[in-house]
């Protein structure tokens, strides 16, 4: 578990809790990686292509010996796993989930970009960004500066208080 990993996770179609309780079992049991820690609940409007439902979202921080690349396949599989449909880019499906963040590296891969690319932008990231690693800062510039300018932030709603210390981390 030498690294450690921020991942995004996102649902707005069924069974949105359930798709990411789903997503948190199935990231523990993924080879070499431990869920650390994980973010609140939120319910977000949707951004981009916004003729679609809420999403919920949430941030779970992971230790883990994969690799950036090899941590993506695993993620990627998951995604097949929930049958996630991607007809509209940036439109509905049963579970989305990126790499923020992983160790200090910054990578431009044609499959992978970290830290994500377009995360400084999101509060429906940011926000439960914060509830894992709040000391996240950009430059000078602290989360919270960050979150006052998202043009979402309006949007990201507490949707469930989520406890640490049972079930999915350790
Ligand atoms: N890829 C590159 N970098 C990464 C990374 N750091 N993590 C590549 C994960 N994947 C990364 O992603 C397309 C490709 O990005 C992948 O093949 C991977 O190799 P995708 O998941 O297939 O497609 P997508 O998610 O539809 O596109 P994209 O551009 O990733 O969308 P976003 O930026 O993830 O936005 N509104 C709310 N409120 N909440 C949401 O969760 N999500 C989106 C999707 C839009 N609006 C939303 C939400
Ligand atoms: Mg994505």
């Amino acid at each position: 578990m030498a690294h450690k990993a921020y991942i995004a996770l996102g649902s707005n179609l069924g069974d949105r809790e359930g798709h990411l309780t789903g997503a948190l079992q199935y990231i523990s049991g993924i080879t070499g990686t431990r869920i650390l820690s994980i973010s609140n609940i939120y319910e977000t409007d949707p951004v981009g292509y916004t003729e679609q439902g809420k999403f919920l979202n949430m941030v779970v921080l992971v230790g883990t010996s994969l690799s950036p690349l090899r941590l993506l396949d695993e993620l990627q599989k998951m995604e097949q796993e929930f049958k996630r449909s991607r007809e509209i880019r940036w439109g509905p499906r049963t579970l989305d989930a990126d790499i923020l963040l992983y160790d200090d590296i910054k990578l431009d891969d044609p499959r992978l970009v970290i830290p994500h690319p377009r995360m400084l932008e999101r509060a429906f990231v940011l926000i439960p960004l914060k509830d894992v690693n709040p000391g996240f800062m950009v430059g000078e510039k602290t989360l919270e500066d960050m979150i006052q300018e998202c043009c979402d932030k309006d949007g990201v709603k507490l949707y469930k208080k989520m406890d640490n210390g049972v079930g999915f981390c350790g």
